[in-house]
């Protein structure tokens, strides 16, 4: 096992190389975690009202996140396993979009096609993610390596969890960015659990950063709470692949301090002493405190953000929620360059149904026969 890469202690000190960012990337850095937890915050609240419909949150994973996406540049892309909106908001995704996404309502881009906190968005090259655990990283892989063989100065960098490690997409994805030396790096947010499956249930590995050898990839361990550390390294890697060196296998090392998304109860099968011995190494308090330390922030700063955070969410919010439902018609719609006429009837008769429920809107009876 590899010694874990590590920037900052708990306590905000200085242990390890600093990585070269200017103050106003640091703040910046912070701004953007501090924005995932606020979202949370609202999100699951909006679930637990039953105005939106699912929420994966990211609250404890701040660092992993945003430290390693803030690597990037803006040409490089983002192939998000699951819990990376926060990474999108930073790179683009224009949070009005990311909103309608969660009330899958008409403002949606994906037309509520995908189920809600499944975020895509073309212009910050984030490509639309799936459920099916692990399919991104041949993907990305494949991606990647189209944008070597047509000569473009892109990286790619493909994210996934640690339960993701146990998937064919993980074995064949970096099998053949190995040989291929694919212009990528592999980011791995192992946050010790795969919903109720730990790690040592997950593998034998001592860490999922070990199983890089076999694919002859580097692979290196890293304090994904620490967010100097998660982009430090991630910057490495992503140079590395720029440079024509082939990928890296990052593993950020953290923890999901809620439960795997809003269906899911964690005390069923998980230590509350686990929690608290995680919740004692915050990732927003870590940078906090050594950006206090510092004087890049002052002690009143996170409050004052938070409140900046929450007047932009809230305002988007209600404006989403009086926003109209998607179009019933879309359901039938982009398949085809007409409707064809088996369509048109099992249409008409959902229609005819949503019509007596008082679902159906004005324009839904878009195909009479
Ligand atoms: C191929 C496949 N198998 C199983 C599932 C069910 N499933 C959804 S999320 C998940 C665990 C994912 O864990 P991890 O990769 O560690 O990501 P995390 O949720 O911890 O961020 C599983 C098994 C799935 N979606 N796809
Ligand atoms: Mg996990």
């Amino acid at each position: 096992m590899t010694p874990v890469a590590k920037v900052l202690e708990q306590d905000g000190a200085l242990v390890g190389e600093l990585p070269q960012l200017s103050k106003d990337q640091l703040r910046a850095l912070f701004r953007h975690m501090l924005r995932i937890r606020c979202m949370d915050d609202r999100m699951l609240k909006l679930q637990r009202a039953g105005r939106i419909g699912f929420v994966g949150t990211a609250t404890g994973l701040e660092a992993a996140i945003i430290g390693s996406a803030f690597a990037l540049e803006e040409r490089d892309w983002l192939w998000s396993g699951l819990r990376e909106g926060g990474a999108a908001l930073m790179r683009g995704l224009p949070l009005r979009e990311y909103l309608a996404q969660m009330y899958c309502n008409s403002n949606d881009t994906a037309k509520g096609r995908q189920m809600c906190n499944h975020f895509q968005h073309k212009g910050s090259r984030y490509p639309s993610w799936s459920s099916v655990i692990g399919t991104q990283i041949p993907h990305g892989v494949g991606a990647a390596l189209a944008a070597k063989q047509r000569g473009l100065d892109e990286v790619h960098a493909i994210y996934f969890g640690d339960g993701a490690t146990s998937s064919n997409g993980f074995h064949s994805g970096l099998n053949f960015a190995g040989v291929w030396k694919a212009p990528c790096v592999f980011v791995c947010i192992d946050n010790g659990w795969a919903i109720s499956v730990c790690s040592r249930e997950q593998t034998a590995a001592a860490s999922y950063a070990d199983k890089a050898v076999a694919y002859g990839l580097p692979g290196v361990d890293v304090d994904g709470n620490d967010a100097l550390a998660c982009y430090r390294e991630t910057r490495k890697a992503i140079e590395r692949a720029r440079a024509g060196g082939g990928p890296t296998l990052v593993v950020l090392k953290s923890y999901r301090m809620m439960g795997h998304s809003s269906s899911d109860d964690p005390t069923k099968y998980r230590d509350a002493d686990e929690v608290a011995q995680w919740a004692a190494r915050d990732p927003l308090e870590r940078l906090e405190r050594y950006l206090v330390a510092n004087k890049v922030l002052t002690a009143k700063d996170r409050a004052r953000i938070t409140d900046e955070l929450y007047e932009e969410i809230d305002r988007e919010i209600h404006t989403q929620e009086a926003a109209a439902p998607m179009a019933l018609k879309t359901l039938v719609e982009d398949v085809y360059a007409d409707v064809p006429r088996h369509l048109r009837v099992q249409y008409n008769k959902f229609v005819a149904v949503a019509e007596r429920l008082g679902h159906a809107q004005k324009g839904d009876g878009a195909f009479p026969l």
